[in-house]
């Protein structure tokens, strides 16, 4: 039905075309199939997480003067690791229950070659050493103290990443010491950010301190590829925010990514996988999940669980702060 109207769309008007394969439920193999999608390209173009101006203005100005995605994903996160004032990534983020700031981070490039930091403690661009981990080692993933070694020898400074506001908050938390992640009002502004460049690349990143006051050791989804974040260069990409644990039991910015390529806008691939977490699950009005997605044409989506979410899109056609809506309850 909605593919039908897919087509007929596409037919009035100067859709652009991507080709994608289309996995067809009762055969093994994929079909290779045009998938039409009926908005004129547009790029570069960033979006991002939730309503965060200066990192998507700082994409954009690596986009905007024919840089790479990769570099403007990297750029436009570390905006956000470096500012205090999130307290939800990098530097001035939450500690967890011990007091320590700990990171976690991921990188996805055009080629699908990936990067990630999980619990790393004391540099700020926890982005940039997953680039690193991407592209000066064989691996993908770096924890704790290993990422940590790594990111000295690479040059990173040590630093301090537990501010006097995020410490304070914290030792007024342990005085009740109770961990509620309610609809992630303790822990907002992850930031994910997916953009396509001037050469229709697309590159994506992921990075956070993760849940407020998490158990030590605590890992959520943002470090992982295809649960905080997933590029495919050939459809396009997807990223998470909000409570870990459930975008990583659904595999959620791969699965939106694959949604699309099988033929679903990227607002219709959001909702979808939106919908299979809140499916059977009675909690899922005690946490936030939501997702923002692109297609190769820059066609933009995003949906969450809970009102209050918000994604950036940055482009040669303006730039704005979309209110996506959200799943209600019935
Ligand atoms: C996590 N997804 O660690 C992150 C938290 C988050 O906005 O997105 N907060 O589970």
């Amino acid at each position: 039905m909605r593919r039908r109207k897919f087509l007929k769309k596409s037919s009035l008007s100067t859709a652009g075309i991507v080709s994608a394969p289309l996995f067809s439920s009762c055969k093994n193999a994929p079909e290779e199939k045009e998938i039409p999608i009926s908005v004129p390209a547009r790029k570069p173009i960033v979006i991002a997480t939730w309503n965060v101006p200066n990192a998507t203005a700082k994409a954009w100005e690596v986009l905007n003067s024919g840089g790479t995605a990769l570099d403007a994903v990297e750029q436009g996160t570390k905006v956000e690791e470096a500012d205090t004032n999130n307290q939800s990534v990098g530097k001035g983020g939450r500690p967890d229950r011990e007091g320590r700031v700990t990171l976690d981070a991921c990188i996805m490039d055009q080629n699908g070659n990936c990067g990630a930091v999980v619990f790393l403690q004391n540099v700020t661009h926890a982005i940039s050493v997953a680039r690193k981990v991407m592209e000066a080692t064989p691996h993908v993933m770096l924890a704790g103290e290993g990422a940590e070694q790594f990111a000295y020898e690479q040059g990173f400074a040590k630093e301090n990443l537990l501010t006097e506001k995020s410490r304070l908050e914290w030792e007024e938390w342990k005085k009740e010491s109770k961990y509620e992640p309610v609809i992630n009002i303790e822990n907002h502004d992850t930031i994910g950010m997916v953009a396509i460049d001037e050469k229709g690349d697309i590159s994506g990143a992921c990075t956070t301190s993760g849940m407020a006051y998490k158990m030590a050791g605590r890992v959520g989804d943002s470090p992982i590829i295809g649960s905080g974040l997933f590029v495919d260069n050939e459809i396009g990409g997807a990223a998470a925010t909000g409570q870990g644990e459930e975008v990583v039991k659904t595999v959620g910015s791969f699965l939106v990514v694959e949604l699309m390529r099988q033929g679903r806008s990227p607002q219709e691939a959001c909702e979808e996988a939106v919908h299979r977490i809140v499916k059977g699950n009675p909690r899922h009005k005690d946490f936030q999940v939501g997702y923002i997605a692109i297609n190769k044409n820059g066609e933009t989506g995003g949906y969450c669980i809970h009102p209050g979410f918000s994604y950036r899109v940055y482009s040669k056609n303006g730039h704005e702060n979309i209110e996506p809506g959200s799943f209600l309850e019935p």
